[in-house]
């Protein structure tokens, strides 16, 4: 009998060391892959990418920065790279990150202070309104707003831009600066690290970066146009589970097929 009893402990202890083992693998396991489709869409140039990102009908839009040349371009045919329209800003702003909330196309500047809302058919201007920070990136989960202002911090608000939340992103225990450009895939934020090509995705939860993703081959720094800025302009479509990835001045938009 005690031969028996040692042996069923003995068992229960090989189970949980196994199950530890393979939890521990799962987490680690990278939770998305982007894979190259391998078309490669012309981009417009002209466009100092800063938002980026689709409607819930899988129309692109693309906000451009920069003094005086900074735009709203709606309808972004994945064909030609040319929009359907174009709202220029006034020249006194910076244009910034972008999303549709209910209805509302909003654009953030990015040292001014003030965050458009524009009517996303019609691209006129309905409302411009205070921001408290910076203007970096722009994305929504469907309920708030959530936007990043050069730090480690990414803000959730309302459609008032009301502050409802933050939080920080880290690296293993280290907060993560120059959150830029951001989207939101399949329940994660996935977040553009200013000036590198690097991707992290971001619990929304809590911070974390779960993985990161490498783009120096994408469009390689040693092989860019002169006027080529850095990375920047990630947009998905839910629609067809397609994640488009640019940068300022770029001449190419990059397809990929999303995978979980
Ligand atoms: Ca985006």
């Amino acid at each position: 009998m005690r031969k028996y009893k040692k042996f069923i402990l003995g068992g229960a202890i090989a189970f949980v060391i196994i199950l530890g083992v393979v939890l521990a693998f799962l987490l680690r396991q990278p939770k998305f892959e982007l894979v190259r489709t391998g078309k490669v869409i012309p981009h417009n140039e002209e466009v100092f990418t800063q938002g980026f990102f689709f409607d819930q009908d899988g129309k692109l839009y693309e906000v451009g920065g920069i003094f005086g040349e900074s735009a709203v371009y709606a309808d972004v045919s994945l064909i030609t790279g040319n929009a359907k329209a174009k709202k220029k800003l006034d020249s006194d702003v910076f244009g910034e990150g972008a999303t549709i909330l209910n209805g509302k196309l909003y654009v953030l500047t990015a040292q001014e202070r003030v965050i458009f809302t524009l009517d996303p058919n019609t691209l006129r201007i309905l409302q411009e309104l205070p921001n408290k920070r910076d203007g970096w990136g722009l994305t929504t989960d469907g309920k708030s707003l959530i936007a990043s202002d050069g730090t480690s911090k990414i803000y959730f608000m309302d459609a008032d831009l009301k502050d409802e939340r933050s939080i920080t992103v880290k690296r293993d225990g280290k907060k993560l600066n120059n959150i830029n450009e951001l989207e939101y895939i399949e329940g994660y934020i996935f977040a553009n690290i200013w000036k590198t090509d690097e991707i992290v995705v971001v619990n929304p939860a809590n911070g974390e970066v779960i993985q990161s993703f490498d783009f120096t081959d994408l469009y390689p720094k040693s092989e860019r146009a002169k006027k080529s800025d850095v990375m920047n302009g990630i947009a998905y479509n839910k629609k067809t589970k397609k994640v488009y990835l640019t940068g300022k001045y770029w001449p190419n938009i990059y397809e990929f097929e999303l995978k979980k």
